[in-house]
């Protein structure tokens, strides 16, 4: 019996640490118990849900052991087993031809972070396609809108390390239901709470999260910036700033100051939705505690203005001063400070493109797919760590796309998965447990080393893997293309000069499993200013803004798509409507097709109200629509929204609900500076279908 150290490498904040027995059965190796890292510091023991079920995943009855290749129409999943050089014999003749005939731009890689590890994530991929030239996707649908946001308030993007949210005593989680999606952040909140912090939670919907904090504030979806603005009002207007930090460390207050004279509480209650004197209490109690937190992740930039909104709301912690004390300022994804640490073009390598590689927006897959005129198309599309039938927005648009006869898809998978169904090809691709990687979280700072546990299942094979051989089929010679797994690794920490990796070899990791970043131990990154912007100062008023044309201090405007935007169409769609993570078991929708039994069904969540206005009881199938589809769900009466807010879950495998999932309802429209997606900007209907029965589990409901 053996134990090995790993890590979960799913895209959520908390990046567990595991360990992994394996058993010598006679038939091989087998993993046959896991379990989170007592000893890590951030894991406690402990893996969620969905995770402590990961081997269930491994050694599912419904895992891809060998290539696929299609022998039905697109999209019905019908396929015959084929041999690895069959299969890549394949997909290099027809990626060859195609380029041959329309450049390498016909050409469309769509990767994610279906896995986080660095290496199987965008190592060999990404030097595969520069090498080619093939168009490259953009924007992004997770982290970079926020981090757009931010950075042009802060110049970076960095905040404070989240295991130091002990010390803050005043926490805002602003649009983050943590207990959901970042669950081992709770402990540490729960020890700030024990040395007196007051936890706020800003959400629409009254969350798990929400209904543990000590304060709820149910503001309406898509107003934070009219909420962060008149907070700022409020703290200016009672001299509770910090004059001193805001002298010497920013720029643009004056300007600021003039603005906030637009967002005084009484025009704040009637955007948010809130009484004034909520805003005025949180105004207070934010600048007057000490150390101050706010914590962000990813809901807030769901929407229209989400950049706008993270730039607003990142003006508030300058203006108190909050990054002065060891708990207090911006805490959100650590990627940012990973990025920093580690350079990821060494494994990506873009020197190695022939010349500009085309842009197409990760959100716009859909247009990408079925715009006519656009030139070459696409007609190659290689899709691996996601899953675009279901995750990428206006859902019809992406299914007609990848419905195309004439486009020849890859997916490079570990389960059937919707997308896979649509693929000419399947290329079966290894599990955590079955490969080498590293992983920088983007919850926490402990980097950490993946150690593969059992020989790859049947057939399966590492991303890298598959891109080496897929090279080696295209008679590509670039030596860059071949690098080993460790070597990719050790290339990437070797090359690492900044301070917080001093002393974290390749060795010291296989050693250890995870090491703690060498962060000073007081690291309050900008306490003395230092603000990474053209000034050096944090911008209240942004120039690089201006130079855009763009107005340059924080605002709020109302989303097209909500509840305070275009009147013609809230007459025909009342509801707004937020398409949420909120499913205990579920990792987007890297469960929902192995688990989605265990969840019940997928239902809307409606206020009791809205839904007596339209004759409906808890259990009825009801439609819900809008321009751009529609779908059936079971109604769930809830008062978790408040009246005149729906909520819809996304993960769903897109079997659950007739064949579409949440993404039917979204738009394709890029959101505001970076091209990321408004999910949760959407204006829909509802109406009942058919009597039903109760449902026995509701969102965040577990047995
Ligand atoms: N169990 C589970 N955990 C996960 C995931 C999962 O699918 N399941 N996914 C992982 C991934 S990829 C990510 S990015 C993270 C995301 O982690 P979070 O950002 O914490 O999660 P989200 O559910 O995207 O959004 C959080 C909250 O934003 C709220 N929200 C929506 N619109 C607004 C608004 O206008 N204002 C405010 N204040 N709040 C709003 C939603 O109601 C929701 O409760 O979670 C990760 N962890
Ligand atoms: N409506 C709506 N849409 C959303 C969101 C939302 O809140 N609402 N959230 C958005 C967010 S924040 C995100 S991050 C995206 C997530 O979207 P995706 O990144 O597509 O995430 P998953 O749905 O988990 O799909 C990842 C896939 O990668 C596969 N995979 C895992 N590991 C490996 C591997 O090592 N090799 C290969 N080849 N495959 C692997 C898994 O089997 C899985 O099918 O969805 C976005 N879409
Ligand atoms: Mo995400």
């Amino acid at each position: 019996m053996a134990k090995v150290k790993g890590v979960c490498p799913h895209d959520c904040p908390d990046s567990c640490v595991w360990e992994v027995t394996v058993e010598d059965t006679g038939a091989g190796p087998r993993a046959v118990a896991l379990r989170g890292d007592p000893d890590h510091p951030f894991t406690r023991g402990e893996l969620c849900p969905k995770v402590h079920r990961f081997l269930e995943r491994v050694y599912h009855r419904d895992r891809l052991l060998h290539p696929l290749i299609r022998t039905g129409p697109k999209g019905r999943g019908e396929f015959r087993r084929a041999s690895w050089d069959e299969a890549l014999g394949l997909v290099a003749a027809q990626l060859s031809e195609r380029i041959e005939r329309l450049g390498p731009a016909t050409v469309l890689p769509y990767g994610y972070a279906g896995t986080q590890g660095l290496v199987q994530m965008a190592s060999l991929s990404e030097r595969f396609f520069n090498v080619l030239g093939a168009s490259e996707v953009t924007g992004g649908l997770c982290g970079n809108v926020v981090a757009t946001g931010v950075a042009l308030t802060q110049g970076s993007a960095r905040g404070i390390d989240p295991e130091d949210l002990r010390h803050s005593r005043v926490i805002l989680l602003w649009g983050t239901n943590t207990l959901l999606t970042n669950r081992h952040l709770w402990p540490v909140i729960d020890e700030a709470r024990r040395a007196g912090a007051e936890v706020v939670c800003i959400d629409p919907v009254r969350t798990a999260t929400a209904a543990a904090c000590d304060r709820h504030v149910q503001l309406l979806p898509g107003t934070d910036a009219a909420l962060a603005l008149g907070m700022m009002h409020v703290i200016v207007a009672e001299g509770r700033h910090d004059r001193d930090y805001v002298e010497r460390f920013t720029t643009g207050f004056e300007a600021l100051a003039e603005r906030l004279a637009a967002y005084p509480p009484d025009r704040v209650e009637a955007i948010c939705g809130l009484e004034a004197g909520t805003v005025v209490d949180l105004a207070r109690r934010y600048a007057s505690r000490r150390p101050a937190a706010i914590r962000v992740l990813i809901g807030m930039e769901h929407r229209e203005h989400g950049a706008m909104t993270a730039r607003t709301v990142a003006c508030l912690p300058a203006l108190v001063g909050a990054w002065r004390d060891r708990g207090g300022g911006l805490c959100r994804s650590v990627g940012t400070l990973f990025a920093e640490m580690l350079d990821h073009d060494l494994l990506a390598r873009p020197d190695l493109r022939p010349g500009p590689r085309r842009p197409i927006e990760m959100g716009r897959l859909g247009d990408a797919l079925t715009d006519a005129a656009l030139a070459p198309p696409v007609t190659v599309l290689v899709v691996y760590n996601c899953n675009p039938a279901v995750i990428a927005p206006n859902q019809a648009k992406v299914l007609a796309g990848l419905g195309r006869e004439d486009l020849f898809t890859v997916v490079l998978e570990q389960f059937l998965t919707d997308t896979a169904r649509h693929a000419d090809v399947v290329l079966p691709a290894t599990t955590q447990v079955e490969h080498a990687d590293l992983m920088a979280p983007w919850g926490h700072l402990y980097l950490t080393l993946n150690r593969p546990a059992i020989p790859p299942r049947g057939e399966a094979l590492p991303n890298t893997e598959i891109f080496r051989r897929l090279s080696r089929a295209m008679g590509l010679t670039e030596p860059a293309l071949f690098d080993g797994d460790d070597e990719l690794v050790r290339q990437v920490l070797d090359a690492s000069t900044h301070p917080f990796l001093d002393g974290i070899t390749y060795e010291r990791l296989v050693a250890e499993g995870s090491v703690r970043v060498a962060r000073p131990d007081d690291w309050r990154p900008f306490a003395e200013g230092g603000f990474p912007t053209a000034s050096g100062r944090l911008e209240f008023s942004s120039p690089q803004l201006a130079a855009r044309g763009l107005d340059p201090l924080p605002i709020w405007e109302p989303a097209r798509e909500g509840l305070h935007g275009d009147p013609e169409l809230q007459a025909r769609y009342p509801l707004a409507c937020l398409t949420i993570k909120s499913q205990v078991r579920f990792l987007n929708s890297s469960y929902g097709q192995l688990h989605g039994a265990r969840e019940g069904r997928p239902a809307l969540e409606i206020a009791p109200t809205d839904a007596m206005a339209r004759g409906l009881a808890d259990g009825d199938r009801v439609r819900v629509w809008n321009d751009r589809g529609e779908m059936t769900l079971e109604a769930r009466l809830s008062d978790r929204v408040r009246p005149g807010l729906v909520t819809v879950p996304f993960g769903w495998a897109l079997a659950a609900a007739g064949g579409v999932g949440a993404n039917i309802l979204t738009s394709d429209t890029s959101t505001d500076l970076a091209g990321g997606a408004a999910f949760h900007d959407n204006l829909v209907q509802v109406a009942l279908l058919a009597r039903g029965t109760p449902p026995t589990l509701g969102p965040e409901e577990a047995p």
